[in-house]
């Protein structure tokens, strides 16, 4: 995959939907979170504007308040002039290749599978769960790692086991859940439902598993508005509403079920959407952008 931009004194390695991976020539790996947005599988057009920097400040922020529950990637903010303020200088790490996803609320793909099965990643629900309800405890869901442009596919617990070894398997699982019922803990004192997410862990050369990736930002994670949440239908995104709204509505003109290309988002959508991510940002941490 071509280099979205050349970065001095960096090597292009990675580029998925919104970011970009590069090897620093110190051998450490710098992290882009580019102004990109998607939805409904599609990097849309145009940019966001300040949405990696944003997002970026969030998992810094996250990566510090969960330090106690386990040792992050971070190296260095100090990043090129090109990529400044949204890119992370980070450990190069043996990266696990399962996605580690906690779900504390049933949507998407999981209340797909419950409604077809009772079960997801081989947990057996409660009858009578709805789109949007609050599970009992919430649940590990990893999944494998699709190739880019693909979709991940859910695997059990015992699949996990089989890959990585249950020793493995079981720090995963339970690094994963308290990152995450510490990070909704956090969230929903703010206002803010996080309904999954989904962490990325490395491992140093001394087994030591390390938070790697992105943490708890709307693009790892489900964000909906804690005042507008109601079990029984979709959730409004918190961050990705406006955009969901005009690319299903009639002025878009764009039909979701066919092959084309979403259309370029209005002007008035882009700022709304941005002005979300701002509104998150300083909800969740107390900051101002
Ligand atoms: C690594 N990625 C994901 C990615 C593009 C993240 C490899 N600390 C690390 C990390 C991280 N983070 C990775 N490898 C070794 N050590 C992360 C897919 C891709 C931008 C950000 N791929």
């Amino acid at each position: 995959m071509t280099a979205p931009y050349a970065v001095p004194g960096a090597t292009h390695v990675y580029s998925g939907k919104v970011r970009d991976l590069y090897e620093l020539d110190n051998g450490s790996l710098l992290m882009v979170a580019s102004d990109r947005i998607s939805a409904y599988d599609h990097a849309l057009d145009p940019p966001i504007p300040d949405k990696g920097e944003i997002l970026t400040r969030m998992s810094l922020w996250w990566f510090d308040q969960l330090r106690d529950v386990a040792p992050n990637h971070v190296i260095s903010t100090d990043v090129p002039d090109v990529v400044a303020g949204r890119a992370i200088e980070v450990e190069r790490l043996d990266m696990v290749q399962v996605e580690c996803i906690a779900r504390g609320y049933l949507t998407g793909s999981g209340l797909s599978d419950y409604r077809a099965t009772g079960v997801v990643s081989g947990i057996v629900l409660p009858d009578g769960l709805t789109d949007g309800s609050p599970l009992p405890e919430p649940i590990f869901t990893p999944s494998t790692k699709a190739a880019y442009g693909g979709h991940d596919e859910p695997i059990s617990y015992e699949q996990v086991a089989g890959l990585v070894g249950e020793d493995l398997a079981a720090q995963l699982r339970d690094l994963t859940l308290e990152v995450y019922r510490r990070g909704e803990a956090i969230a929903r004192e703010r206002g803010i439902i996080v309904a999954d997410t989904k962490i990325e862990i490395g491992l140093r050369s001394d087994g030591t598993l390390v938070l790697a990736d992105e943490l708890l930002t709307p693009d790892s994670s489900r964000f909906w508005p804690a005042d507008r949440w109601e079990p029984g239908h979709v959730q409004p995104s918190y961050d990705k509403q406006f955009v969901r709204d005009w690319l299903t509505s009639s002025e878009s003109g764009w039909d979701r079920a066919g092959d084309s290309a979403p259309p370029r988002l209005p002007d008035d959508v882009v700022e709304k959407t941005r002005a979300r991510y701002v509104e998150a940002y300083e909800t969740l941490t107390g900051e101002t952008f």
